[in-house]
């Protein structure tokens, strides 16, 4: 399998750590942003990272698609066991929601921040937008980090007691904060600190984070 994209994208990164807590593997294809040519361009027709390909499993040809829920939905459904997302109904619903709240509210607030912090001045070498930045820090973070205060159990994991798609696509924007230098502070934010802790601390995401610091320092 291919997952084209770069894990700096918070959907990348939830594919990447989907498939390391499934105990599965693909090859990661630098893409996206200019990169990737047409094979990318095939499963991903709008040039959004990531993008998908399972050699031959459509009836014998590849099987591509785009989008990181679209991705794992596949995954889930090819292999079932362990479970990311429950079968339970209420859980179910519950995971797609933290689902949502983490690629649209959590990625979508980071997203303004790592733009015009990092992804304007050292790649695109444009000036970021600081006030859109700054804004998003002062008026919009708050919010979710108050929200996820009130509402992680105390098992750590935020739907039925064990690590789900849930905790992954809510904890993976949250790396992107961390290259910004921004997120919740232990002070006012305790329960969400710890929890994104622990689950950053897990293997499937480790290993990304720490490839990740060193591809953001050497930007300078
Ligand atoms: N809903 C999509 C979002 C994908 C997305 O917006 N990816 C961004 C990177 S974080 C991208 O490829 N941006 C480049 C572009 O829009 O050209 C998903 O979950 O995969």
């Amino acid at each position: 399998m291919i997952v084209y994209g770069s894990t700096l994208s918070p959907f990348v990164r939830k594919v990447m750590a989907y498939l390391a807590e499934k105990g599965l593997s693909a090859e990661l294809k630098p893409s996206g942003m200019g990169r990737g040519g047409p094979e990318f361009e095939e499963a991903s027709p709008f040039g959004k990272m990531p993008a998908f390909r399972d050699p031959g499993a459509d009836n014998g040809h590849d099987f591509v698609i785009s989008d990181s829920t679209a991705i794992i939905t596949y995954l889930e459904a090819k292999h079932p066991e362990p479970a990311m997302i429950p079968a339970d109904p209420a859980n179910r619903a519950r995971t797609i929601w933290f689902e949502e709240f983490g690629d649209t509210m959590v990625a979508a607030t980071g997203g303004k921040v790592f733009f015009n912090r990092i992804v304007a001045p050292k790649f695109m070498k444009v000036p970021g937008d600081e006030a859109a930045a700054q804004g998003a820090v002062e008026t919009e973070m708050p919010r979710l980090f108050d929200y996820l205060e009130r509402t992680i159990p105390d098992s750590g994991f935020l739907v039925g007691d064990r690590m789900s798609l849930a905790d992954i696509s809510v904890a993976s924007p949250f790396v992107n904060y961390a290259h910004c230098q921004v997120g919740p502070n232990a002070a006012r934010w305790p329960r969400t600190v710890a929890y994104l802790d622990a689950i950053l601390a897990r293997p499937s995401f480790a290993t990304m984070i720490e490839g990740e610091r060193q591809m953001v320092a050497a930007l300078g």
